[in-house]
């Protein structure tokens, strides 16, 4: 699949070539988790399956599209599902996932919304993907916190894991194989609103944890109209400085949840995010792109939707 169409932006001086947003549009998928390898951008993202309207979450299985310009999408469908736990529970509640690449090994940490975070390993990132320890990695036994895994590999080779949802965000190290915690994981200390949507990045040597906050969260029945936090440290664990805002509620204001997540590839920096506009429905979601900016100062300019 390709993006349909393509906008030529003039942009601080340079041409910058961006695809439609949203950038998928032959299904719908949200929690964009980008992993750059290879001079190739891997997006895996979750998916909301074509009859969740007026249901809520309805998400089966993950998804994986690639690009080498950002603005042309190659889809290679689902690589992984909730089928590839034995030890789930439901049938539903493929919620957001990350894939992060190590020694020639790619682990996708997946959230099974009310049972725990697993993990899967493969020898290549478009899978297969296999589940490994066959129990969850991260089961704190509060369905509201398992969610929302996020993985960062410091530049001196340890690896962290962050997750969370309703309220409180927590981190703690991996040992190397990936697979099993290194110590207890803590509370984030610092963060302001802390919704759910952790993702982390280093600029300049500090370290930027965002997410996404409860603001308007529940009005109508819905999810909120969740605007995308940041905020910044010299450590991976934090404590944290609240900085604030980079991302207002998506567009239109359906009230859709965001989940952004912020990457470099080819020296620019991007924004991924979902909305609901193709649908008009929280509970269909599509995932788009826009560039962001550090200032000169480490703040996050805030992020343009076009
Ligand atoms: O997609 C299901 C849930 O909605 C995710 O886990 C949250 O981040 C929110 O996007």
């Amino acid at each position: 699949m390709t993006s349909a169409l393509a906008a030529l932006l003039a942009c601080a001086g340079q041409t910058v070539l961006y695809a439609q947003d949203p950038i998928i549009q032959t299904k719908y998928t949200a929690d964009p988790a980008p992993m750059v390898y290879n001079d190739t951008v891997f997006l895996y993202t979750s998916h909301d399956e074509d009859d969740a309207q007026g249901y809520g979450f309805k998400m089966l299985d993950w998804q994986l599209y690639t690009s080498t310009d950002m603005v042309n999408w190659t889809d290679h469908g689902p690589i992984a599902s909730l089928k590839d736990f034995t030890w789930r529970k439901r049938d539903n509640g493929a919620w957001a996932l990350q894939v992060v690449e190590r020694n020639g090994k790619f682990y996708m940490y997946c959230p099974l919304h009310g049972n725990g975070i697993g993990v899967l390993v493969s020898d290549s990132p478009y899978g297969p993907f296999k589940d490994p320890i066959g129990k969850p990695l991260v089961w704190q036994k509060e369905h509201w916190d398992d969610i929302d895994p996020t993985v960062y590999i410091d530049d001196d080779g340890q690896a962290y894991i962050y997750n969370g949802g309703g309220g409180t965000c927590k981190g703690g190290r991996l040992k190397d194989n990936m697979m099993e915690l290194d110590g207890a994981m803590r509370t984030m200390e610092g963060l302001v609103d802390f919704h759910e949507a952790t993702w982390i990045h280093k600029y300049n040597g500090k370290y930027y944890l965002s997410y996404s906050d409860n603001h308007e969260l529940g009005q109508e029945g819905v999810a909120g109209w969740n605007r995308m936090h940041y905020a910044i440290s010299d450590h991976p664990l934090g404590p944290w400085k609240h900085i604030g805002i980079y991302m207002q509620p998506t567009r239109p204001e359906t009230g859709v949840t965001n989940h952004g997540s912020i990457v470099q590839y080819k020296g620019q920096w991007f924004a991924f995010y979902h909305n609901s506009a193709l649908s008009g429905d929280p509970w269909l979601r599509s995932v788009c792109v826009d560039r962001l900016y550090h200032n000169a100062d480490g703040t996050i300019r805030m992020v343009e939707q076009r």
